[in-house]
């Protein structure tokens, strides 16, 4: 399966896609058998895994979880080169174009690449974005850079279009795990207008409203990960806000 390919599928009622953000540290194994069955039953459309830091070991475990008990797709999401594994799908290649910190930018991934390259996984280029979130979040300190004040849709406008000319295939906008703001609908619909690769927003979406909101404004998937590891029932009622525009 091309995971970029059904990033990108726009099928009837179906155009636009929700993501369930699985930390490995943070999930509890019974906890992510029943994030997995409900996820699966509701249309879930891909799990998102990594973090910002992980100090468990937990990643393969999940991910063979998950792979064992469903079919839908498990993209990595990494923190750090840490965080490569062959047992998922695809991986985005995260460079941190909102920052200045040249290791985010491209650093990383040079050490990265050769492992990469030698691996299964589909490296989908992505270029990802810290917005102002109300709160020092752990992607933005492990980072070492600034986000994008969250009034600014010009300057994240701006930096998405910078990165979709650079070739970048995906536009990440991330308000940081628990963020207390979620990225506007101003910023994101700025976005949206000035780009022709999807968008994905996510970031203290804890409500079927908010992720309504946040697609209607021009999200094409949607992430929410903490707020599912607390209330998984969530999960049905947030699909069909998502699934349903
Ligand atoms: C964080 O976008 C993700 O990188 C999801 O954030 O855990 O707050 O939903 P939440």
């Amino acid at each position: 399966m091309n995971i970029y390919s059904t990033i990108c599928s726009k099928k009837g009622k179906k155009s636009k896609k929700f993501a369930v953000l699985i930390d490995p540290d943070k999930i509890k194994q019974k906890n992510l058998i029943n994030i997995i069955s409900i996820a699966a039953q509701n249309g879930v459309d891909f799990f998102f895994v990594g973090g910002s830091l992980l100090t468990n070991d937990n990643l393969d475990i999940t991910i063979k979880t998950i792979k064992n008990n469903c079919n839908i797709p498990v993209i990595l999401f990494p923190g750090n080169t840490m965080q490569i594994n062959k047992n998922a799908d695809a991986l985005f290649f995260l460079s941190l174009i909102s920052g200045r910190n040249p290791e985010m930018l491209i650093g990383k991934h040079v050490i990265a690449a050769p492992y990469l390259k030698a691996s299964n996984l589909e490296i989908i280029p992505t270029g990802y974005m810290i917005i102002e979130s109300g709160k020092p979040t752990a992607a933005l300190y492990m980072s070492n850079s600034n986000p994008i004040p969250s009034d600014k849709d010009d300057i994240a406008a701006c930096t998405a279009m910078a990165g979709e000319m650079l070739g970048l295939k995906l536009i990440y906008m991330d308000a940081g795990s628990g963020a207390i703001l979620t990225v506007t609908e101003s910023m994101i619909s700025k976005v949206k207008q000035n780009i022709s690769i999807p968008l994905i927003v996510g970031g203290g979406i804890c409500t079927p409203v908010k992720a309504h909101d946040v697609c209607s404004a021009g999200a094409d998937i949607v992430v929410v990960g903490n707020a599912i590891e607390e209330n998984v029932r969530l999960i049905e009622n947030i699909s069909d806000a998502v699934h349903l525009i």
